[in-house]
């Protein structure tokens, strides 16, 4: 048995209850603070609500990775410990948990989502509660069908998710009760994911701003510069830049799948241009990275922000697949007039196909079998993303409209 579920197990006998609050799988800042705060919501109002029965009920805030994941999570790591002195080992991870153990004498799991809004994994796990998120539905389908059985609270404007808990935490509690500490960890949340509340690149509402107005106001001396704090956590985020191409990868990936299991991954990168990461790409298997994870195409979403002098925002985006069809669809999905990218595409525009030649694997094509027909080529096409207003959140449905609409 997993050592975490051992012992929750053991401190709760008269357990009949696990209710978890459970992350998205990019696992960035938001994606944990909101599932920590979101944890220490619902498990003080159960308290307040049930009074002697909470006993019965046993709360998991849960990162939505596994514990080798977490590693490469640096921002968040850090942020956690420097604000609350929480160390990684005070921290559940997907594989810290043996549900079936838990689920073993009828115990009933509930699901709050956090970050994110659809999670086939935890849909099977238990029954989903709540959602509070920021992001596009993801499965629109599914949630009119659960529309009875669920709280959901979505404002897909919103930079952060954790500016929607952080003012349910401020309804449940009078303001001043929460300590400077939560305070802080909130702040550099809704910092890094508005980017310093940039202007250029958008990614804020009236939410956000007034969040941290009166932060600044309770904080009072304690208030952190924020072009500082803000230039702090993004340097924590980039500082594991030794990572191969696969590790830069995973540490903020979102992936998305069909009906039929094809699967394709979304990357977001902070700090570094999509076309760098490609150049990685060019040096390792890139047929066995498709093929360990499964992916049907990736994409990589660059991200460049100089919020400290000019407030400069650059964005790329870089598309691989082996599938041409696939590929073609999501160039069409990605390039047209409504999806919000306006892409200019980067690389030789003389050539009727620039993606062509961009990766072209060596390594694959060199070390194919006799007949050359049978290696796996890929393409990479890459464009220079010129609103840099559009983050993943714009991407996602894209990909997830041509993946429901059937590309073979
Ligand atoms: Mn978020």
């Amino acid at each position: 048995m997993h050592r975490k579920t051992n012992k929750y197990l053991q401190r709760e006998a008269n357990l009949n209850t696990v209710h978890v609050v459970v992350g998205n799988e990019a696992c960035d800042l938001d994606s944990a603070v909101s599932c920590l705060l979101m944890f220490h919501i619902v498990s003080k109002m159960s308290d307040e609500i049930n009074g002697k029965d909470k006993s019965r009920t046993l709360y998991i805030p849960l990162l939505n990775v596994t514990r080798d994941q977490l590693e490469s999570k640096c921002e968040v790591l850090w942020f956690l410990q420097k604000t609350l002195n929480i160390d990684k080992s005070f921290l559940t991870c997907k594989d810290d948990i043996d549900w079936v153990e838990i689920k073993k004498n009828g115990i009933e799991v509930l699901v709050t989502l956090v970050d994110h809004n659809f999670n086939e994994e935890f849909s099977e796990i238990g029954r989903i509660v709540e959602i509070i998120d920021h992001h596009q539905v993801q499965n629109p389908q599914w949630l009119i069908e659960n529309q009875n059985s669920i709280r959901l609270s979505l404002d897909t404007s919103v930079g952060s998710c954790t500016t929607l808990i952080a003012e349910r935490l401020f309804y449940i509690y009078a303001e001043h009760h929460v300590a400077d500490e939560i305070l802080l960890l909130i702040y550099g949340t809704v910092l890094l994911d508005t980017i310093c509340l940039s202007e250029k690149a958008k990614r804020f509402t009236r939410r956000d701003v007034y969040l941290l107005k009166k932060l600044d106001a309770l904080l009072g001396s304690k208030k952190p510069a924020r072009a500082e704090l803000y230039k702090q956590l993004v340097e924590v985020k980039n500082s594991a830049r030794e990572l191969n191409f696969e590790q830069l990868m995973k540490r903020d990936l979102k992936v998305f799948k069909d009906v039929h299991g094809i699967r394709i991954g979304i990357a977001s990168l902070f700090g570094m241009e999509a076309k760098e990461a490609l150049g990685l790409a060019a040096n390792i298997d890139l047929d066995l990275f498709f093929r360990q994870n499964n992916y049907e195409a990736f994409i990589i979403m660059g991200l460049i922000a100089d919020c400290d002098h000019s407030d400069s925002i650059s964005r790329d985006l870089v598309l691989i697949s082996a599938n041409s069809r696939l590929f073609e669809e999501l160039c069409k999905a990605f390039q047209h007039d409504t999806s919000k990218l306006d892409l200019a595409p980067i690389g030789s525009d003389s050539n009727p196909d620039p993606e062509d030649n961009i990766i072209n694997n060596k390594r694959i094509v060199d070390s194919s079998s006799i007949d050359g027909n049978d290696s796996i080529h890929y393409k990479a096409r890459i464009w220079l993303q010129r609103n840099v207003t559009s983050s993943r959140k714009v991407v996602a449905p894209l990909v997830l409209k041509v993946l429901h609409d059937g590309f073979s």
